[in-house]
């Protein structure tokens, strides 16, 4: 019997991906604070849990990566730890060099493809009290940063992404304070809101006189739903997506901000944001689409984009999100309209269960996603998938509690133990080269 790739083209690309911060342990190799230290100690997570520790992947990376030969995987998606790399936010730490150098050698000699993410959120402190993505002197930093990672690794590198969801960077992590820096602030969401756009921007120009490598970014994706197309109700989701799904694809692919969340947001950018608008536009060489789920929502709520979301009667993961496999091709489609031919990979899907081992309900929810991705992919350029997330890890503020992984890691002993999702996966891209 076929597997997974008889329904996608030959040179199609399976992989898991992780982050720094949620797997490495930010104790060892000289890892300076990073915002996400600082926030789960003044806590900002669940149970005071922070990535200290984390997978220990620090010391285990190999058995990790072969972990991911293993399942038949071609690529590994990684994050680098601007923390781990420049612990005080300038000056570089060898300790940390040396591990991305030893963790780059022992991807590519597995024969695994490294798919790397300059920013996965872990921000040195020392940037964060400075203002963190709030003030433009740390995009400028970040963009220095980013051609750091290029020059550095880009030869080992397959490709390279710039931010990992700058959703979460910016408005979730300033204007809903879930995230470190934990804000509430409409004020400072709109200048992280840019900012994080022109980091992108700049990173990727430093980027591209360092490399010839492709280089993209990662968005995420929460497609929006309403009852019915009242106005009150479409003006809600004009407004929603705006903000949510189509302000970062906007800027980078037509150096605009959607005029729906523009509106509301404009006197509070920072001044002179347009002149920036030609750097955050900078051409890319591909986009990744994490998705999860969807929302259903109605206006409604305090404070912009006036919204509040409705329950719906779908199953739900452990995270209490809904699972809705068709928000996933909404999110393609959306995608390859602002950017018509741009390639696309998806770099997250996943679920949280908690189950531990035997995990059915992940085995479907990836089946059900595979073959989302399969339709688009006759049409669209869409080259690879990858499975979030290869280890149970630091769900952020969530910390410990919520479990993504294809393997179940006992945090008291550190020992990996594979869930049959693992094994689904395995014995679909297995049982496809035969
Ligand atoms: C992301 C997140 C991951 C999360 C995952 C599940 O890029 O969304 O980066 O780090 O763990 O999304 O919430």
């Amino acid at each position: 019997m076929p597997g997974i790739r008889s329904q996608f083209s030959k040179d199609f690309i399976f992989g898991a991906a992780t982050a720094a911060y949620q797997i490495e342990g930010s104790k060892f190799g000289g890892c300076g604070e990073s915002i996400w230290d600082h926030f789960a100690k003044n806590g900002g997570t669940e149970n005071g849990d922070d990535g200290s520790l984390a997978c220990d992947h620090f010391h285990r990376f190999e058995e990790d990566l072969d972990l991911l030969v293993d399942a038949g995987f071609d690529a590994y998606r990684f994050s680098f730890s601007w923390s781990r790399l420049f612990p005080d936010g300038k000056n570089l730490n060898i300790e940390g060099l040396d591990f991305y150098k030893q963790l780059l050698d022992a991807i590519n000699s597995r024969g695994l493809r490294p798919f790397g993410t300059a920013y996965h959120w872990d921000m040195p402190q020392a940037l964060g009290q400075l203002g963190g993505w709030t003030v433009r002197e740390n995009a400028e930093r970040f963009g220095d940063y980013m051609g750091f990672i290029a020059r550095t690794f880009g030869d080992g590198l397959e490709n390279l992404v710039s931010i990992n969801e700058p959703w979460c960077v910016a408005w979730l992590s300033h204007y809903l304070g879930e995230h470190a820096p934990g804000l509430k602030d409409l004020n400072s969401a709109a200048s992280a809101n840019h900012f994080v756009c022109l980091g992108h921007g700049l990173g990727v120009q430093a980027a591209r006189a360092e490399t010839a490598k492709p280089i993209g970014i990662v968005l995420n994706f929460t497609p929006g739903r309403v009852e019915n197309r009242s106005d009150s109700n479409i003006s809600a989701l004009e407004r929603y997506e705006a903000v949510t799904n189509t302000w970062y694809l906007s800027a980078v692919t037509k150096g605009k901000y959607p005029h729906a969340a523009l509106s509301e947001l404009e006197p509070l950018l920072p001044r002179n944001w347009q002149r920036d608008m030609e750097i955050i536009r900078d051409p890319i060489d591909f986009i990744g689409i994490n998705y999860y789920t969807t929302q259903m929502l109605r206006p409604g709520g305090q404070g912009f984009p006036h919204v509040e979301t409705v329950d719906r009667n779908l199953p739900k993961t452990d995270m209490g999100w809904d699972i809705e496999p068709k928000g996933l091709t909404d999110a393609i489609n959306l995608v390859s309209q602002y950017a018509p031919d741009m390639p696309l990979y998806i770099t997250e899907n996943g679920m949280a269960s908690e189950k531990s081992i035997s995990d059915p309900d992940r085995i479907k929810y990836y089946q059900d996603h595979l073959d989302v991705v399969a339709k688009a992919a006759q049409t669209l350029p869409i080259k690879g998938y990858f499975a979030w997330s290869l280890l149970d890890n630091f769900e952020w503020a969530f910390g410990y509690k919520k479990r993504f992984g294809l393997v179940y890691v006992d945090y008291e002993t550190q020992q990996r133990t594979k869930k049959d999702s693992f094994k689904w996966w395995q014995s679909e891209l297995v049982r496809s080269l035969a």
